[in-house]
């Protein structure tokens, strides 16, 4: 059995319409959603994903400014620059764009962004929202990927789910999200023995590694979803994810591509929680005045 494949870009097409449509009524009400995203040095991948950001800000009517800063700035004038956008009334989403350079404090920078406008959702308050379930902006990748399983038709409640990787953007935050949902959630990281044992006992697997193909039709059971959030360049400039594709689709019932997957939702997922800080805003202004 070949599975089916999960078209996340035809998803986020989707999504990105119901949000375009949102942002007109937004802006006939005379708010126009604004979006700072900061992008510090010059890693490529890193540029490219900040590109994508802006147009698909463009695209759906939302005001988008990208703030480039050299490698070389200093802790304390990146902290500066959050402050000036925290006040700024045009911005209603800061997002920092990691990795940061090391002389940098990656905790101390997602901290010094206002919680109302952590549209990244990595601010500890949002995190901690998250966890006790209360509102929050929810982490763009881990939000996508929720949205991508319950749309290929998947009832999570009761399932195993198997998360591999447990970073602060993608793994422990989808793993909660997970759980959340009532599935039943093992989380494997790099210390975790015998990998294919677990993954194996997968209704559910999300691979957010970065290690290309790692993931083969072994570690899967047959009719698991598999999510692929992976995304590796490898000879030729080719993009992979984690799993190898053409042998884990003739297991699994649903898979994610890379590209075409994942990618694409975590930016819808950005658009997404901008539109909500801007209504926020807009719902608190109405309650000053
Ligand atoms: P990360 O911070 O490097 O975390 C990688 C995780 O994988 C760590 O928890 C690590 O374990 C675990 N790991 C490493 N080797 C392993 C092994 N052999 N077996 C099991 N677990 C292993 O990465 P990340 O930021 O979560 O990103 C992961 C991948 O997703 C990258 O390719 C990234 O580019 C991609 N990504 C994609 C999107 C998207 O929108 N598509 C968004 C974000 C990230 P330890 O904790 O023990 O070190
Ligand atoms: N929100 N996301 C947020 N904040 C951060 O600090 N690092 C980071 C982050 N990660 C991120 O933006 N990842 C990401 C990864 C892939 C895509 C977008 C964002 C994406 O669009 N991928 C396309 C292919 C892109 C390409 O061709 O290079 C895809 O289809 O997968």
């Amino acid at each position: 059995m070949s599975a089916k494949i999960i078209d996340g870009k035809q998803v986020a097409k989707d999504i990105r319409e119901e949000i375009r449509l949102e942002v007109e009524q937004l802006k006939r009400s005379g708010v126009q959603p604004g979006l700072a995203v900061v992008l510090v040095g010059e890693d490529p991948a890193s540029q490219s994903y900040v590109k994508a950001k802006a147009k698909a800000c463009e695209e759906a009517g939302i005001y988008s400014r990208v703030i480039r800063k050299s490698e070389a700035i200093t802790e304390q004038e990146l902290l500066k620059l959050i402050q000036e956008l925290n006040e700024d009334e045009l911005i209603h989403g800061i997002l920092v764009q990691l990795p940061l350079p090391k002389h940098i404090s990656e905790d101390a920078v997602i901290q010094a962004i206002h919680p109302e406008k952590d549209v990244d959702g990595f601010h500890p308050i949002n995190v901690g929202n998250m966890v006790i379930g209360a509102p929050c902006y929810l982490p763009c990748t881990p939000h996508g990927i929720i949205e991508l399983i319950k749309r290929t038709g998947t009832s999570i409640s009761g399932k195993h789910a198997v998360v591999v990787g447990r970073s602060n953007i993608v793994g422990k935050p989808v793993s909660m999200l997970l759980l959340q949902e009532n599935a039943t959630v093992s989380v494997c990281h790099s210390r975790t023995p015998d990998l294919g044992a677990i993954t194996r006992q997968a209704d559910i697997l999300v691979v957010a590694v970065g290690k290309a193909n790692m993931i083969g039709a072994d570690h899967v059971a047959p009719g698991a979803v598999v999510i692929d959030v992976g995304v590796n360049r490898v000879e030729g400039n080719k993009l992979v994810g984690d799993v190898c594709f053409d042998e884990v689709k003739e297991v699994a019932s649903f898979i994610t591509p890379v590209p075409g997957g994942v990618g694409p939702m975590t930016i819808t997922m950005l658009l997404k929680n901008t539109v909500e800080a801007a209504k926020l805003k807009r719902i608190q202004e109405k309650q000053e005045a």
